[in-house]
């Protein structure tokens, strides 16, 4: 059975033009004028474009004494409700963990996800078992490798460990991620708040200045181009680490940086709210900053400097957060989002002029699906590309509450935000998901989608006993401005 999708225009990371879309299967087989097929769908005054790809999120994952709610039935769920139609999760070991195991865990997860998913793997621990299944871990087409610079005592990393498995990831051709938040750092002030009894919600928001952030961005940066590996950076929210991700790019270096939701529309203020529940469902790290941070992070995607717009999709229950009554580092860190990154995207960016259709398409997906490898299968409107597409209408509005969203959570940290602009119709792998507010996506549906390394050299090359050697590439690079 095929569809075409009539009367639209098609909407791409660089071309806008009127075209009819024809499916059949999963599969994209015809771009053209006055297609015919068995269905229409028809989308008059309306976008076509590639689905979201979410490429941040954790769904049901152990995290802080508990796990975040959102499991890959209903996260799935709500990123199609939002035309997100592929998220990346992380796999996390627990430390001495077998790679292949947590792997298997993760894998375990995944049975009802409802759209196309794929994996980052942590790297929570370092040694000689770690560096041989990180190639197994390539083998199985999870190409990108996390580590967390805070979080100490539990999932970070020290630089050596940092440094070993960068060195790691550029000989199998992979691409090391970081948290970057100096977590030392972040440890000692969590402490001293504490003990001067600032245990409320606003102390998570002291505890991680910009400057912790900036630090470890610029470190991770030195430390990636000393190892001669390109970087990505999740959860980019101050102008300190844009600055450094900008430097870095301005030389030649490929370092990505990605900005979540939440980070370009909400802003410091909500940590200080008298409702200790509304500040604690806002909690997340790194946390929410102030105006001038968020007009960096608009200009850093305008310009380029900053390459995908993701959620981190982390949600805890309200019950949940209580956790951390009377101790604000014992609030589970994370927020919702995946159903909103979009629609919050274009009435935000693209409805203000902040944003073209185009930059909005290239920040929600294709750029993302170039650096992991995914394109042109994903984030491409292409003959032969699966058929990931939204539909997507301008005009529609919606008023978004936590009652009508697909989360398992009692809240949504965009209550109230006012849309237009959503998905008449979302399709994964040609599977008709969802008609306007009709759920119709379909548990199971979703499968996994492995990746190629990119440039990886010969393994045989790339010996345990000789990740340790500093391998700098020299750069002199574009001088910076006035320097
Ligand atoms: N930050 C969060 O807020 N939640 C999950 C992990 C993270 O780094
Ligand atoms: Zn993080
Ligand atoms: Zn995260
Ligand atoms: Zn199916």
């Amino acid at each position: 059975m095929s569809k075409v999708i009539k009367n639209g225009t098609v909407v791409t990371a660089d071309l806008t033009y009127k075209a009819d879309v024809k499916i059949d299967g999963d599969i994209i087989v015809e771009i053209g004028q006055n297609l015919s097929g068995d269905e229409v769908l028809d989308a008059s005054g309306c976008y076509i474009m590639p689905g979201g790809i979410d490429p941040h999120t954790h769904l049901e994952m152990p995290f802080m004494g508990t796990y975040s709610a959102d499991d890959f039935e209903s996260g799935t769920r709500a990123g199609l409700a939002g035309g997100t139609t592929m998220v990346v999760d992380f796999c996390l070991p627990n430390p001495n963990q077998s790679l292949l195991e947590a792997l298997q865990m993760w894998d375990n997860k995944t049975g009802k996800a409802s759209a196309d998913y794929s994996f980052h793997m942590a790297i929570t621990w370092w040694g000689e078992q770690v560096f041989n299944e990180m190639a197994e871990v390539v083998d199985r087409g999870i190409t990108s490798f996390k580590h967390f610079m805070a979080y100490k005592g539990s999932l970070m990393v020290n630089d050596d460990e940092m440094f070993s498995s960068f060195q790691r990831c550029a000989d199998l051709g992979a691409l090391p991620l970081v948290h970057a938040e100096n977590g030392d750092v972040v440890a000692a002030m969590t402490q001293k708040l504490l003990e001067a009894g600032n245990n409320g919600p606003e102390g998570h928001a002291y505890s991680r200045p910009p400057e912790v952030e900036g630090e470890a961005t610029n470190r991770a940066i030195m430390i990636a181009d000393m190892a001669g590996v390109p970087l990505y950076v999740v959860h980019v929210s101050c102008e300190q680490a844009h600055e450094a991700i900008r430097r870095a790019r301005q030389k030649g270096m490929r370092v990505y940086g990605e900005p979540l939701i939440q980070h370009l529309t909400l802003d410091e203020s909500e940590y200080f709210n008298p409702d200790w529940d509304h500040a604690a469902r806002r909690v997340m790290s790194p946390p929410f900053r102030n105006k001038n941070h968020q007009d960096s992070l608009w200009a850093g995607l305008q310009s380029g400097s900053l390459s995908a717009v993701a959620t981190d999709h982390c949600a805890f229950t309200t019950a949940q957060k209580r956790n951390g009554v009377g101790n604000f580092s014992k609030i589970p860190n994370g927020t919702g989002g995946l159903e909103d990154r979009l629609p919050v995207l274009w009435t935000k960016g693209v409805n203000t002029g902040r944003l073209t259709m185009n930059e909005f398409v290239a920040v929600t997906s294709t750029n993302i699906a170039k650096i992991l490898g995914l394109y042109p299968k994903k984030g491409a409107v292409l003959v032969g590309a699966d058929a990931d597409l939204i539909v997507w209408d301008p005009a529609r509005k919606k008023t978004i509450t936590a009652k009508a969203q697909q989360s398992v959570i009692d809240y949504n940290v965009f209550e109230g935000f006012e849309l237009t602009g959503l998905p008449r119709y979302v399709l994964s792998r040609g599977k008709v998901s969802i008609v306007e507010n009709e759920i119709k996506a379909e548990p199971g549906h979703g499968k996994f989608v492995g990746r190629e390394a990119k440039n990886p050299v010969n393994r045989a090359l790339s010996q345990w006993k000789d990740i340790v050697a500093p391998r700098k590439v020299e750069r002199t690079g574009i001088p910076a401005t006035g320097v």
